[in-house]
């Protein structure tokens, strides 16, 4: 039998890609899409969709028990750049979803749990090249403090009741389809929309700032991975270091000059800074590679390509809408 899939956070940036993918995976009446409100009309519109809040164990409940749900992707969260303005919104948030759906699982409600981690766990006394899957962990921001905390209890929860909680530490995500959200790698979404619209750019990252990121396509690829992946294969139940490539803005901006000549960035680093400056520049995924077979597939030239041919795609069908 199929399995009944839930996503929570399904409206936002990874929820909503990994929304289409499930219900091309297991059929749309497999998979219910839920958010705290409608605010993706094209997931609302395209697939069963409730309206549930992730702090709210009953209305999560409700969800489950109405759809017979066995298979749970908690995909919402305050992100870094937000969860520094609202800390305690963001340990709110980002902890009782958790533990609305461990508990959940505990109480055999469910069987199977997504939960996303970050490479956000790592800080400024983490080694910064190539970050071990085991390593100093002393995060600085609330978002990480949450997510390093959220994978104590994936993996307690694990050994303590025999949840098939599985998780991996995203970097930073790129994708074309929905709009990113709070985030410090939001830059790297946010300079494509703009080469295209403005043919320039002003980051809120110093030109130098390498990070870890990921197309979206990749990121999609990866949690159907380590969801489909043996169980005796996922060794590492608290959260698996995830990479594809690493760049900095100033590279991201040649790669978008070879298509746009006459792209200009300029720099005005932010507060933002303050917290990409305490992540890891690269890490090392050899687990993941080892464990369920991951690999990466687009490459920095690859990811600029698919955003600038679709973004000038969306942008020149809103163009030619509005006259
Ligand atoms: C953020 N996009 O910027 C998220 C991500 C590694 C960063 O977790 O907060």
């Amino acid at each position: 039998m199929s399995s009944k899939i839930l996503i929570i956070g399904a409206c936002g940036q990874i929820g909503s890609e990994l929304t289409y993918k499930l219900r091309s995976l297991y059929g749309d009446e497999n998979v219910v899409a839920s958010d705290i409100s409608y605010n993706n009309l094209d997931i609302v519109n395209t697939g069963i969709f409730e309206i549930a809040d992730a702090q709210d164990y009953a209305s999560i409940k409700t969800c489950v028990e109405k759809h017979q749900i066995d298979t749970v992707y908690l995909m919402a969260a305050m992100l870094s750049a937000t969860g520094e303005k609202y800390p305690m919104k963001a340990w709110d948030l980002n902890m009782t979803s958790l533990f609305n759906v461990l508990n959940l699982a505990r109480d055999k409600f469910i069987k199977r749990v997504f939960w996303p981690s970050s490479i956000a766990v790592y800080g400024s006394t983490t080694p910064t090249e190539y970050t071990p899957q085991y390593t100093i962990m002393e995060p600085s921001t609330v978002y990480g403090i949450t997510k390093q905390v959220g994978e104590r209890w994936c993996e307690y929860y694990h050994k303590k009741y025999n949840i098939d909680v599985r998780s991996i530490r995203y970097p930073g995500i790129i994708s074309w389809k929905t709009p990113p959200g709070g985030g410090t790698t939001d830059y790297a979404v946010e300079i494509y929309h703009e080469a295209i619209k403005a043919k320039s750019y002003k980051c809120f990252l110093k030109e130098d700032t390498e990070l870890p990121m990921m197309f979206m396509d990749d990121a999609i690829k990866a949690t159907v991975d380590i969801m489909t992946a043996k169980s005796k294969n996922v060794k590492i139940r608290s959260s698996y270091n995830l990479a594809a490539i690493s760049f900095t803005p100033q590279e991201v901006a040649a790669s978008i000059k070879k298509h746009i000549p006459e792209f200009k960035i300029t720099y005005a680093p932010d507060y933002r800074q303050d917290i990409a400056s305490t992540w890891p520049k690269s890490i090392n995924d050899s687990y993941a590679r080892e464990d369920w077979k991951w690999k990466h597939a687009f490459s920095l030239e690859d990811i600029t390509e698919e955003m600038l041919f679709q973004l000038g795609k969306k942008y020149n069908t809103i163009s030619k809408a509005s006259q």
